[in-house]
């Protein structure tokens, strides 16, 4: 049984929400030179941690933080995967967080082709064996007076999984595809096949899955199965960003950047506020004095942007409620994954506990 929910029907929801967090995950620090993060796959090649004749890449697991953001005890929090080769279901995802009361964090799979060592025309690709092997899955959890319900998200060619009582499964064969497809891994193959290091790759990536079938089977509803009915025709060119920006060809920050500013456009048209901490996206957005956006946009300095994003809410809510300001702007922090879930978590999760929480509590911070 599957859920599907229309995009008509979110946009004419009255409610909405305070700040949409958004996290791009390229899996390294990389406009500081391609260094290991916490979401850098076990075997990866970072330069902290090449893949040489010594060391194999990344030692270590690749942090998997969204679930435990479930658990909080948030009021009302929307909470996501989501991957640049499915446009639909992200935009789908963005205006359904924008229009529910609280904060709301988005994971987002964004393919470097400079870090990943790929061609620029292979991005897409490359992202789709990523949730059809099951390295990707997408879900989507949905958190109410502390409690939450988890879905997950379909696509194409997706793996089966093995126990029929279970969501997500993973495809062996699309997942060599997956690390053939990227220079990082090259090592793992080339000059002997490192069976035990693709062997923990896997493992890694079958318990991760094994923990999201166990969340999905005990905090999910009869149709679990989560669709967004977004109409391409009725998604019209964003105008937030300019066309033109510095970063590479083929770039998945690119492509998730025009996907989240298309949703944006449609929920909150020009009553917005972008929060950019330092990250690719915010380099590339933003040379020297002249930057690409259209709408209001911030850069703040790295670890602290998601606490930022939720003062300027705040601080706008407050005018609000004593009658300075007539509308309530809508906020979206963007960070990447060295910044937000290394550095930069505690801030990010402080953040989304207000935002999910505390305002909604307290009756001078409503909207
Ligand atoms: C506290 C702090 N440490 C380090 C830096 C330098 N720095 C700026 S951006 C960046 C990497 C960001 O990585 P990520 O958030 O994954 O974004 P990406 O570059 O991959 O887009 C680093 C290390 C900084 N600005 N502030
Ligand atoms: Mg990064």
């Amino acid at each position: 049984m599957t859920t599907t929910i229309k995009m008509e029907d979110i946009l004419a929801r009255s409610e909405r929400n305070t700040v949409l967090y958004i996290g791009y995950d390229n899996e390294a620090f990389m406009n500081t030179g391609i260094q290991e993060s916490g979401t850098t796959p076990y075997g990866a090649s970072t330069t902290t941690g090449p893949g040489g004749e010594l060391i194999k890449g990344k030692i270590g697991i690749k942090e998997d933080y969204l679930p435990g953001f479930s658990l909080l005890g948030h009021k009302s929090a929307y909470f996501a995967t989501a991957n640049v080769a499915y446009p639909m279901d992200f935009i789908g995802k963005v205006m359904d967080a924008m229009k529910t009361p609280g904060g709301g964090f988005i994971q987002i799979y964004a393919p470097c082709p400079r870090g990943w060592r790929h061609d620029g025309g292979d991005t897409n690709r490359i992202a789709k064996i990523a949730t059809e092997s099951g390295y990707w899955p997408l879900i989507t959890i949905k958190v109410k007076n502390g409690e939450p319900t988890y879905y997950y998200n379909t696509v194409p060619g997706m793996a089966k999984p093995e126990n029929e009582n279970d969501y997500i499964g993973t495809n062996d064969e699309k997942l060599i595809e997956l690390l053939k497809s990227q220079g990082k891994f090259r090592h793992l193959f080339k000059p002997e096949f490192l069976e035990t290091n693709i062997d923990e790759l896997f493992g890694q990536v079958k318990a991760r899955n094994a923990n999201l079938n166990k969340l999905l089977g005990q905090f999910g509803v009869d149709d679990r199965k989560l669709r967004y009915s977004v109409k391409h025709s009725k998604v019209p060119p964003q105008k937030h960003l300019n066309p033109g920006h510095g970063l590479c060809g083929g770039c998945g920050a690119g492509f998730m950047l025009n996907q989240l500013a298309s949703a944006a456009q449609l929920v909150a048209k020009e009553n917005i506020i972008y929060v950019n901490n330092t990250c690719c996206v915010e380099v590339s957005t933003s040379k020297d004095d002249v930057s690409s956006w259209n709408v209001s946009w911030m850069h703040q300095l790295f670890e602290s942007g998601a606490t930022v994003a939720d003062a300027i809410s705040t601080a706008y809510r407050i005018m609000y409620n004593k009658g300075i300001k007539k509308e309530v702007p809508y906020v979206i922090h963007i960070g990447g994954d060295g910044s937000t879930v290394n550095i930069g978590f505690q801030f990010l999760k402080s953040a989304i506990v207000r935002s999910s929480s505390f305002q909604i509590m307290n009756k001078d911070l409503k909207i």
